[in-house]
């Protein structure tokens, strides 16, 4: 059956009525069975048993699982009437704002943190069309210029303070619970602004609820630990991790994540920079997935508790990966060796290779 994305598949559980879709035929992204990670984390043999999916949201239409949100929020906002949008960003915000604004036909305005958003990113948002402001301050700061500026003017704003942003993120969790024919044991995910952490719990429970799908996971949140305001229960004045996606201080969804993970028997931890880096290496070269270093959060969050001995055995666990690896090859290419370098000559080839 052809995919015509998200609006089409779930529109009777989406708040758009009967409005035209804005999309690019998002969702719909693979959920990949990686048993050498498990084996690599000691989850899958010594009897645990343990089961690992990866939710590969970087497989969307502009590269990460900001899309879904678009969609929704960008198909409400032209069905309003909306003439133009509004954004601040760590980066795949404005870049799925923009792309999204382009085929609705709308103005696009993201604010970015000035030389802290992967080039990728800002690649998209201006090749789409937006107008980009990059402000000196961090994305709180851009956060805020974006509230004034939506007080001021008539613009629609598609942070994930947009509740139909979380319409459409939850529609992940959807896709989880029909590939398992259930939910899983844990869900892993990096938190951020927290919104799509509570958007995952709405759509667990909503499937739950419909009857659709037995069971409710622990959701088990990773900030990075230069920008842990949740797990240190306040904000962070100047939030730092190479994460950028993840470089927030004051989530905007942070009482509706706090209460994902208090419903749900979960965690909000944080992971160290060195952490998220060995798990964005370990991923890519033990299955073949290349996500962005802040996607990277929930493995290394994983990691961290099978290590800790915290993951039960004969379970079933779901990482997102939010974002995709090419978003930001600076980093892969600063934690690899680089390329040897040789004469193209067959003999000092295999010298170079061992073989
Ligand atoms: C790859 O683009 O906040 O906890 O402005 O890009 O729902 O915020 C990005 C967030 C995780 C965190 N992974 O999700 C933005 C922005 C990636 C991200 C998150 C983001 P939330």
């Amino acid at each position: 059956m052809a995919w015509n994305g998200l609006v089409d598949r779930y529109r009777d559980r989406l708040p758009v009525g009967d409005a035209p879709a804005v999309t690019l035929l998002e969702g719909n992204t693979p959920l990949i069975e990686a048993p050498r990670l498990a084996t690599a984390l000691g989850l899958g043999e010594d009897g645990l048993d343990v089961r690992v999916l990866l939710k590969y949201e970087g497989l969307n239409p502009t590269g990460s699982f900001k899309d879904r949100g678009m969609c929704v929020a960008m198909t409400v906002a032209v069905a309003r009437g909306a003439t133009a949008v509004i954004c601040a960003s760590t980066g795949n915000t404005s870049a799925a704002a923009a792309a999204y604004a382009a085929r609705a036909g709308l103005r696009a305005f993201v604010i970015v943190p000035e030389g802290n958003i992967a080039l990728g990113k800002l690649s998209q948002a201006v090749i789409h069309g937006a107008t980009v402001l990059a402000v000196d301050g961090n994305f709180d700061d851009a956060y805020r210029v974006v509230s004034g500026v939506a007080e001021l003017r008539d613009v629609t704003v598609v942070n994930s303070i947009n509740p139909d942003r979380l319409q459409g993120q939850k529609t992940a969790a959807f896709e989880i619970c029909e590939v398992l024919d259930a939910a899983p044991d844990y869900h892993f995910l990096p938190v951020g602004n927290a919104g799509n952490i509570s958007a995952y719990w709405m759509g667990y429970r909503e499937y739950n609820e419909a009857g659709f799908s037995a069971g409710l996971p622990r959701m088990m949140g990773f900030q990075a630990a230069g920008a842990a305001p949740i797990v240190e229960g306040h904000p962070v004045a100047d939030p730092s991790t190479l994460a950028s996606a993840i470089r927030i201080g004051n989530p905007v969804s942070w009482k509706k994540a706090e209460a994902a993970r208090d419903e749900s028997g979960g965690v909000i931890e944080a992971v160290t920079d060195d952490e998220i880096l060995e798990a964005y290496s370990l991923l890519a070269s033990s299955e073949g997935v290349f996500a962005e270093p802040a996607s990277a959060a929930s493995v290394a969050g994983l990691r961290k508790l099978a290590q800790e001995g915290r993951i039960d055995e004969k379970t079933t666990v779901v990482c997102t990966l939010t974002g995709h690896g090419l978003k930001d090859p600076d980093n892969a290419i600063a934690v690899c060796p680089a390329p040897l370098r040789v004469s193209a000559d067959v003999d000092k080839a295999l010298v170079a290779m061992g073989l």
